[in-house]
């Protein structure tokens, strides 16, 4: 169970006879998302419809879930414009989530404009030492004559880089990127962003289909947070005492093992020490 806002810490909550309840305020929390910037945008215009538009705006940190498909048939020519772009993300309390893609095809003489995009952008703020384990992939395929681009970003407190992954699309071949990095993020504020985007406009030739696409998963935990329960106190000292030593043969998990140098050992306590609270 989780100390939320507002409510009593269950750790230390206290049983008073069957009526009242004594509660410790919840310690400050560690993750806050403090901005976001989350949306879909499709366009299509042909020779025979005038243009058509749809999209969606997150209105808070909420979940947000978007389909949006522009779809014009010319009838007459027995051709059409599609655009596509959907998104589903999530807000975690020490987590971001979240997939999207950006679809696009067309026909000439019928197909002027056809373009797309899914953008993904939240910041959040660090009060104390982090780890982050960010995980998912991005893909693009078509090209030229049109512009598709895939990009999971994640940057720092300076505005610096500290994973950068991103696609264009080359041609009609399918290209994807893994994305799996790992690290420690000092106190600050960070931002993660993420782009699928497909453009053709004004197309002397048929519109390739062309996708783009990107999922990602960024997981951050405070540093010196063995069990994981969002704060570094006792049971963090006693979980690396108790696994002092090497750690076992991986796929066994080393929890302890704060600094990752493969042993549980006085650099970790040092970790949960430094981070106490
Ligand atoms: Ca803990
Ligand atoms: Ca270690």
């Amino acid at each position: 169970m989780r100390c939320l806002a507002n409510q009593c810490n269950p750790a230390v909550a206290v049983l008073i006879g069957t009526l009242a309840m004594v509660c410790a305020p919840c310690p400050a929390a560690h993750f806050t998302p403090v901005a976001q910037d989350r949306s879909t945008y499709a366009f299509v215009e042909t020779i025979c419809e005038a243009p058509e538009e749809g999209g969606d705006v997150a209105a808070g940190f909420g979940p947000f879930e978007s389909h949006v498909n522009i779809f014009q048939n010319c009838d007459m020519q027995n051709t059409y414009g599609w655009a596509i772009a959907n998104q589903i993300s999530q807000i975690g309390e020490s987590s971001l989530s979240g997939s999207g893609d950006a679809f696009a095809a067309g026909d000439t003489p019928a197909a002027l404009h056809a373009f797309s995009w899914s953008l993904y952008s939240v910041t959040f703020e660090l009060s104390s030492a982090s780890t982050f384990d960010l995980t998912g992939m991005i893909t693009v395929e078509g090209g030229y004559p049109t512009a598709v681009y895939a990009q999971v970003r994640l940057t720092g407190p300076k505005g610096e880089t500290i994973v950068d992954h991103d696609l264009v699309g080359d041609g009609g071949t399918l290209i994807s990127e893994d994305i799996d990095d790992a690290g420690q993020l000092e106190p600050g504020q960070y931002a993660l962003e993420a782009t699928a985007a497909i453009s053709a406009a004004d197309l002397l030739q048929t519109i390739p289909p062309g996708e783009a696409t990107f999922s990602f998963n960024l997981d951050v935990a405070q540093l010196g947070d063995v069990n994981g329960d969002e704060t570094v106190n006792i049971d963090d000292l006693l979980a690396v005492i108790s696994a002092w030593g090497e750690c076992p043969q991986p796929p066994a998990n080393c929890p302890a093992d704060l600094n990752g140098d493969g042993a549980v050992d006085v650099g970790d306590l040092l970790l949960v020490i430094g981070n106490w609270g």
